[in-house]
């Protein structure tokens, strides 16, 4: 870590306790979310993804403050649960789930009232590992979790510099001009697109965004 980090991001790096997993998704331990990002650990996260009830997307732009990927257009909100009980759990990914309204609260300032574990749609999961610098990598089972609902924010500038809703066009072609994080790349070349029409034509579960008919 270098001297201008920022105080709020370091003590996050050195508090968190993130759940380490295998490759098949199980829980082997827990390590500080430091220890994690300069070992390459592999562990436990998820992205989430809220669209708005006209079916625009919310995406943000990673503070300069972040650690790891610092200015660069992202998913609406990414991080890690945590290695307790509540963040644990695994059955219908509600230990995800509730890290993502601590988390959402967090960064976007959305009221965890506002929100419950039944409204995320948990989709997939998949494994990537990608490198921001010699000393800092990202390794992980990301959760990728939908959203759908209109929602007040209130943007927590240490983590986000900004955000906007975006449609599928717009998004597109941010993906030709503009830096965006590696996993966001990843979800957007091999799932995004076509869950996105299917939430547009009016699915609400996961088997529906999930099944193969037309
Ligand atoms: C980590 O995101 C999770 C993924 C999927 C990259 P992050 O660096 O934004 O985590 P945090 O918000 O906890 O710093
Ligand atoms: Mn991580």
């Amino acid at each position: 870590m270098s001297q201008q980090d920022d105080e709020a991001q370091l003590e996050f790096m050195k508090s968190e306790q993130l759940i380490l997993v295998n490759e098949n998704d199980e829980e082997i331990g827990s390590n500080s979310k430091l220890v994690c990002h300069t070992d390459n650990l592999l562990h436990r996260a998820f992205s989430v993804f809220l669209f708005n009830s006209s079916n625009q997307l919310l995406i943000q732009k990673r503070s300069s403050f972040k650690i790891t990927f610092p200015l660069i257009w992202a998913n609406t909100c990414c991080s890690h649960p945590l290695h307790n009980e509540k963040e644990l759990v695994e059955e219908n990914a509600v230990g995800v789930k509730r890290a993502a309204i601590r988390k959402l609260n967090q960064e976007l300032g959305i009221n965890p009232q506002d929100l419950s574990v039944e409204d995320f749609i948990f989709l997939t999961r998949f494994h990537y590992n990608a490198k921001y610098t010699e000393k800092l990598s990202e390794h992980e089972i990301d959760y990728i979790l939908f959203l759908h609902k209109d929602l007040e924010l209130n943007i927590n500038p240490n983590e986000i510099d900004s955000v906007k809703y975006v449609t599928q066009e717009e998004l597109k072609e941010m993906l030709k001009n503009d830096k965006i994080s590696p996993w966001m790349r990843i979800i957007c070349q091999s799932y995004l697109f076509p869950w996105w029409d299917k939430l547009i034509n009016g699915a609400t579960t996961s088997k529906e965004f999930l099944s193969t008919e037309e």
